[in-house]
């Protein structure tokens, strides 16, 4: 990435409908962090936006389950997610609300101006609508089967499984999650995005990074999952997207646009502007001017997300952002992949997650420890896993025994042999260092090669490589243990104090860097270290590259006497039973299964007598011809044989089976249905067919070979 002077990060703004887990964290929130503290480490001009998405279905849904108005769910969700990201040091410049007024104006502005010039298409489609509840559908009320993929539950904007964004009339057999019922097709009018006329440019700035002549960022530096997504959406063809809803909780359509009564900002309109209104406040409240990180290309825009969000934020936002005119786009999107726990994936409706808020009750003043662990499985390129056996481990192994311990020796010793004062050393004298190959090494060397370390630990930041970056930071202080394993100074105290000297100065120089590498990982470490170092806390305003400055010209951090303080356990041990009860809460809990593992048999419907089964003519029968019935997705028009006479029926299996493939399949059809018309075809019967809880198909017939025609009872 070129150098800008300035940078805008933004996290996802979470739905304000439930407390954050761990895989949120994972997602946008413990990486933009990451990365911010680092660049504001390097003195960087850089603001952290974020805030709670406050709109859109997902709230209304909430709010409706727990009897609760949508304005006290978000209330309640917007005071949660405050002091969840605060505890868990996520350091925002900026959390804002969608629900302020300030953010209606701004995302309504945006709106009016984007139709004041047109790029609106004004267009009437049928929608669903769901009678019982007499309202129209918002995509996030009707649930149903991804075509795609074949999850059951699947949303109407986008199936949570694959990924794949969708529209409501993709869904097989929709269902509303209003009432339950099959809603129904209803016209309604609304404002579209073109956005099927900008996928030349979306296409030609997404993957050479060019727009108007100019390169604005580099696609070799974008994550390989983030420009896949982008391309298979672009190769699938983008159609026009509605930026309207018929909805009663959002941001209304400006009034003074003709037709606006009852219609809403469609949430991903609203949303990402949240980005723009949170900055605003950011600036109100500091005295700056906003438009520098929205309006001039010398600013990087970094959108930290997770990858369910990548379509909205690669396409969807930058189509809206250049719509309107005066805005940059991203230069970068490092979206991560989704964490695992215990391996399933985290659900939240069936409680299988690690609720931060919890964990940092039940688990207090580890705030780092939980960030290390998740850092360490942070799901940058593919899926990983939360483990609790890991998270153990991780603590146990590497922050108590690598890094606690380091630190914990180097303090015990100063104090014991030099009254807690950084020693002096003849600068001359040569100490056994542990290189590869025992050599001697030098004081001034061995703070070159922590430069050398340090330097490749920011190059990991840079390249939003954390978990990399965090390794590096382990391998110094592995480093460190080495300097003090081979020297054994409590050995050689005695017969050679002045090579001690130069060793516990260096040591000690390796813990005064390692209060400043640590920070964007462990900010809470940060700080004891420092305190332990008797130096104040970071400010994080330029430390790091200060530090880099120092070590390259050969300058310890600290100086000959310093005076440091008293020495503690940075980290402690956790025992297997504080473990297990983490363990034993989830086992209360219901992950989500594989769909093939364990399916849920759907009710047994009222008794009936044999009179009223007698009634249904089942027959045998083989499909002689088949083919799709024009703009009906899901219908095939049918060809059976009876063998006694051939009848047409009409099939909604359209969407699991090719025309071509169900030719010669043997079937079972209930004859003596009353016929019925659709889509202009009678269907004379109907076949039937098994279907899973995935809403998956099956044929249902005699064994082959036999006759058609024959009855089934
Ligand atoms: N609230 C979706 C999510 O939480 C949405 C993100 C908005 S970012 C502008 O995954
Ligand atoms: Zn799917």
């Amino acid at each position: 990435m070129r150098e800008f002077k300035r940078i805008l990060v933004t996290s996802a703004l979470p739905y304000a409908n439930g407390p954050l887990h761990i895989g949120h964290l994972a997602g946008a929130y413990l990486s933009a962090d990451v990365y911010v503290r680092f660049q504001r480490l390097m003195g960087k001009d850089i603001v952290f936006v974020c805030g709670s998405d406050e709109h859109g279905a997902a709230i209304t849904i909430k709010a409706m389950k727990e009897g609760l108005s949508p304005q006290q769910i978000v209330d309640k969700y917007h005071a949660l997610f405050e002091k969840t990201f605060s505890r868990i040091g996520i350091s925002f410049d900026m959390y804002h609300r969608t629900s302020e007024p300030l953010h209606h104006e701004t995302s309504q502005e945006f709106f009016r101006k984007l139709y004041k010039k047109g790029e609106f298409q004004e267009k009437e489609s049928e929608q669903y609508f769901d009678e019982e509840a007499g309202q129209f559908l918002a995509d996030r009320y009707i649930m149903g089967t991804c075509p795609k993929c074949g999850n059951g539950e699947a949303y109407g904007d986008q199936c949570e499984k694959c990924g794949s964004s969708l529209s409501p009339t993709d869904l097989i057999n929709p269902v509303s999650t209003l009432s339950g019922k099959k809603p129904v097709l209803k016209t309604t009018k609304h404002w579209y995005l073109p956005l099927d006329q900008y996928e030349t440019w979306l296409r030609k700035w997404i993957e050479t990074g060019e727009l108007d002549g100019k390169v604005l960022h580099d696609p070799d530096v974008w994550k390989n999952h983030v420009l896949g997504q982008c391309k298979s959406w672009l190769d699938g063809g983008l159609q026009p997207r509605a930026m309207t809803r018929d909805l009663d909780w959002g941001v209304d359509v400006p009034r003074d646009i003709k037709g606006h009564e009852g219609k809403k900002l469609y949430v991903w309109m609203d949303a990402p502007i949240g980005y723009i209104s949170s900055t605003k406040q950011w600036a109100i409240n500091n005295k700056k001017n906003w438009k520098k990180y929205w309006q001039d290309d010398e600013t990087a825009l970094i959108h930290f997300i997770g990858k369910d969000n990548i379509v909205f934020h690669c396409l969807i936002f930058p189509a809206i952002l250049r719509a309107h005119g005066d805005y940059i786009l991203p230069v970068n999107v490092p979206a991560n992949q989704f964490m695992n726990l215990e391996g399933k994936k985290i659900s939240t409706s069936r409680n299988w997650a690690v609720w931060v808020h919890e964990y940092l009750d039940d688990l207090p003043g580890r705030e780092d420890e939980l960030r290390y662990a998740m850092i360490k499985n942070m799901p940058e390129l593919k899926d990983s896993e939360f483990t609790w056996k890991g998270y153990q481990d991780a603590n146990n192994n590497e922050l108590v025994n690598n890094l606690a311990n380091f630190v914990n020796r180097v303090m015990v010793l100063a104090n014991k042999y030099y009254d807690g004062k950084v020693p002096a050393f003849d600068e001359d004298m040569d100490f056994i260092g542990p290189d590869d190959q025992y050599e001697a090494a030098f004081h001034d060397s061995e703070l070159l090669r922590l430069f050398d370390d340090s330097h490749e630990l920011c190059d990991f930041l840079r390249k939003f490589d954390f978990r990399s970056a965090q390794k590096v930071l382990m391998d110094i202080s592995t480093r460190g243990n080495q300097i003090l394993q081979f020297n054994e100074p409590w050995k050689t105290i005695k017969e050679n104090p002045e090579a001690v000297k130069a060793v516990l100065n260096l040591c000690l120089q390796y813990v005064a860097a390692m209060a400043i590498l640590s920070r964007p990982f462990l900010p809470f470490t940060s700080d004891k270290i420092r305190t332990l170092l008797n130096l104040p806390h970071l400010e994080e305003k330029g430390e790091l590259n200060k530090m880099l400055d120092q070590l390259s010209e050969g300058k310890p951090l600290l100086k000959k006497g310093h005076k440091i303080g008293e020495p503690i356990h940075l980290f402690t041990r956790i025992d297997d039973e504080t473990i297990q009860k983490q363990i034993d809460k989830l086992a209360g809990s219901s992950p989500v299964e594989e769909p093939s593992e364990k399916p849920v048999a759907p009710e047994l419907k009222p008794e009936v007598t044999y009179d009223d089964f007698q009634k249904l003519d089942i027959r045998t029968a083989t499909i002689i011809a088949a083919e799709k019935i024009e703009k009906a997705d899901k219908l095939l028009k049918l060809t059976l044989d009876l063998g006694f006479e051939q009848r047409t029926v009409v099939s909604g299996i359209a969407e699991h089976y090719s025309p071509e493939s169900v030719v010669g399949r043997k079937v079972s059809l209930l004859a003596n249905l009353a016929p019925r018309k659709m889509r202009g075809v009678e269907s004379q019967g109907m076949i039937l067919m098994a279907e899973n809880g995935d809403g998956k198909l099956s044929f249902v017939s005699a064994e082959d070979g036999w006759a058609d025609g024959q009855v089934i009872k």
